[in-house]
């Protein structure tokens, strides 16, 4: 037909978009269009497919064989395309309204067409184009430009053109193959017009561990694939610009991703022969402007002596740290611990314990390193303490992050901590990692988020980043089952799951008598006469000061509670550790404590004799004490719709009531009695289900695991 286009849509893998990618398809201004969409099982996607797209006749859903790659993929589309144009469009993308009109009416005589991509991370983004200002450039010399994105997507391309050439992709490659078509392509024509105004909205995946895009494959999937593609389409007959963007491509994946892997220098034997096969296909002119690292390594690779070429590798990468290292404090340190500290043998007992980044004394890996004390001899015992604070049997203590620290963690024999640790934390083959975690998960975790909103990340770099550290661990604490079952999914984790409750909990079992209790009040200076509200709420991913520094709007009504019930109650407030707003408590004293900085909130649990929270794990703890827990839920829909998402459901699982605002705050504190009767049932559920394994001997259990006897 006419001026049809023929939209290519490989949809396998990419289920979770495609009535996006649909979707902005029914929406372009130019209808004149029919969509291709393929998959090895096209009932099943039919099945997640809106109807409106299964009974309109212009979308054609087509099956593929199982196991081919997304080249094979596309040469089945476009064997079957009636129209005059092609246009590859990946089912996880979709496109503005007018791209497909500005690309047919700007295409005129030309072969071939681009249009402007933006990369997002989010499901829908628009673009306001104003009438008129759609510019188009001519790209010849140039044109290799347009390929800096390796890809063959958001092209129009006369169809005619692609027959007289007999051009497909080639099926054998994995990744790259889109170079098979493009490059071909290129060399074929002088002059490839680009609409600026036409726009691709192209997704960065978000699951790189599990279900990576094609370019966020693995070095071993991409490194040979590359190789081959390279040997493939180079040749001496193509036109300069084409074997410069060739050249250019090896060089620069050369020097940005393989250098890197090379740093272990085992991994040089499975790319070598065909890094040397490659790298002596490059026009020595190539290399004129480059620097002289990149030129002598060149050399070496085409000397083929793998010996000779991984000597120079390790005295780059030594050279590298130098250089880093002298430049700034921080490099010293790294090249320090790198260099020397990790060359030093790991001290038998030697036990580094860390909480909260060195914020507090306090968490599972308090009641650990207590547990120890007791009953261990001849372990030499490390806290990491950002401020100085008494910790029984005084160990040592070092600021997270200086030198000294950096000491410890090479030499320790044992690590013990809640969160994560810094990315340059070198696990040592010799060492032990004891990730004690710190909470029963209620928001989605690393691996099972979709978007990550915090500051200064994205979900890819989030991901690979815990994904880094989650490797590092040998043993995990799992404080129930279905903490232990998302553990294993979400931190992608298959070494020691340690099914033992949380050491942090023996307490609220060993301890919940009227003697400690009124001890630590004494202690804390908090009055004995009163009831005890505690109110420990949540961070949000989206409101901060700075990376790590987030900010908190208190909203609730303290005047009007310390008028209600402060004859009978005081409120301890505890924000979380990464909350670094101050309160203003004036008008409040007598009434309202703020007890934030207050090292081990166990303590703060114990004492306390109603809890108010909203999204935070402290609840599953405070559980153990079946006394009553009030969720103060002002933002549940930003919250569990944008922000994280929950794993329970919010409405019908928890031990208590969800409040929206003051009035219904005031109301259950006032009608507590009432409440606990409505949600007792719930209540042993939620025990049962959360708190069961918790039995008082948690850090016995950790300890006897991991320590040697
Ligand atoms: N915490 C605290 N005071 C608060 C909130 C939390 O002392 N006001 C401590 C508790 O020990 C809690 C832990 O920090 O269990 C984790 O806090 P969450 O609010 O649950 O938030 P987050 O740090 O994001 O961890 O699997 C757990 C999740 O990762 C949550």
């Amino acid at each position: 037909m006419n001026n049809l286009i023929s939209v290519i849509t490989p949809a396998e893998n990419n289920e979770k978009y495609i009535n996006t990618a649909l979707e902005s398809l029914r929406n372009q201004e130019y209808t004149n269009f029919e969509a291709l969409v393929l998959h090895s099982d096209i009932e099943t996607l039919k099945s997640i497919v809106n109807d409106e797209y299964l009974n309109d006749d212009r979308y054609r859903f087509i099956n593929t064989p199982a196991d081919i790659y997304v080249g094979a993929t596309r040469n089945i589309g476009i064997e079957q395309a009636k129209g005059a144009y092609l246009y590859f469009l990946d089912s996880d993308d979709y496109i503005a309204e007018n791209m497909l009109q500005l690309l047919h009416d700007s295409i005129g005589e030309f072969p071939m067409i681009r249009g402007r991509m933006k990369t997002t991370d989010f499901s829908t983004s628009s673009v306001i184009i104003l009438p008129g200002t759609n510019k188009i450039k001519m790209y010849s010399t140039r044109r290799y430009n347009l390929l800096r994105s390796e890809s063959a997507i958001n092209y129009l391309i006369s169809k005619n053109f692609i027959d007289n050439m007999n051009l497909r992709f080639s099926e054998q490659f994995k990744t790259y193959s889109d170079l098979t078509f493009m490059v071909p392509l290129m060399e074929e024509i002088d002059i490839v017009p680009y609409a600026e105004e036409a726009i691709y909205f192209r997704r960065r995946g978000n699951d790189p561990i599990n279900n990576p895009t094609l370019r966020q494959s693995s070095l071993e999937q991409l490194t040979p694939d590359l190789f081959g593609v390279y040997n493939q389409l180079r040749s001496d007959n193509m036109s300069e610009e084409g074997r410069k963007y060739l050249d250019d491509k090896l060089l620069n994946f050369y020097r940005k991703r393989l250098v890197t892997e090379f740093r272990d220098d085992t991994t040089i034997d499975y790319y070598f022969s065909g890094l040397v096969e490659s790298i002596n296909k490059i026009d020595p002119d190539r290399l004129k402007n480059k620097d002289f690292i990149l030129k002598n390594d060149v050399k070496v690779i085409k000397s083929n002596n793998k010996r000779r070429f991984r000597k120079l590798s390790n005295l780059n990468h030594f050279l590298r740290d130098i250089k880093n290292g002298i430049s700034s404090r921080k490099g010293r340190k790294e090249l320090i611990y790198k260099r020397i500290f990790n060359y030093m043998k790991p001290k038998d007992k030697l036990v580094v314990f860390e909480s909260f980044q060195g914020k507090s004394y306090s968490d599972s890996p308090k009641y650990i390193y207590e547990y120890m004390l007791k009953n261990k001899s001849n372990y030499i015992y490390v806290w990491v303490m950002n401020n100085s604070n008494k910790i029984p049997g005084n160990p040592k203590t070092v600021k997270r992050n200086t030198l000294k620290y950096y000491y410890y963690i090479a030499r320790a024999k044992y690590i013990v901590s809640n969160v994560r640790m810094p990315n340059k934390y070198i696990k040592r083959p010799e060492q032990s990692y004891l990730q004690t975690w710190h909470g029963t998960p209620l928001k989605r975790l690393a691996g099972d988020m979709d978007n990550v909103h915090m500051p200064g990340t994205n979900a890819v770099r989030y991901k690979k980043n815990f994904n880094r550290e989650t490797n590092k661990w040998d043993y995990l604490i799992a404080p129930n089952q279905y903490s232990a079952d998302i553990f294993r999914r979400a931190f992608w984790f298959n070494n020691t799951m340690l099914k033992t409750g949380y050491p942090r909990n023996d307490i609220l079992t060993n301890h919940n008598d009227e003697d400690t209790i009124n001890r630590l009040k004494r202690i804390n200076r908090i009055p004995t006469d009163k009831k005890i509200i505690l109110y420990a709420p949540t961070w949000r991913d989206d409101e901060y000061f700075k990376v790590g520094k987030y900010k908190f709007n208190l909203k609730l009504d303290l005047h009007r509670m310390k008028e209600q019930f402060g004859d009978e109650y005081i409120i301890l407030l505890r924000m979380h550790y990464l909350v670094a707003s101050n309160m203003d408590l004036t008008g409040l004293e007598d009434f309202a404590y703020d007890v934030s900085s207050y090292s081990d909130v166990s303590e703060l649990y114990l004492m306390s004799d109603i809890l108010i929270t909203d999204y935070s794990s402290v609840f599953f703890d405070y559980a153990n004490l079946r006394r009553p827990i009030l969720f103060f839920t002002y933002d549940i829909e930003k919250y569990q719709g944008q922000l994280r998402g929950f794993y329970i459901d919010m409405e019908t699982e928890l031990p208590g009531p969800l409040l929206m605002d003051n009035d219904e705050v005031m109301d259950a504190i006032q009608n507590i009695d009432a409440v606990n009767e409505k949600y007792e049932d719930r209540y042993n559920e939620f025990y049962e289900r959360f708190c069961s394994w918790d039995d008082g001997r948690a850090s016995e259990k950790v300890v006897d695991a991991v320590f040697e006897k």
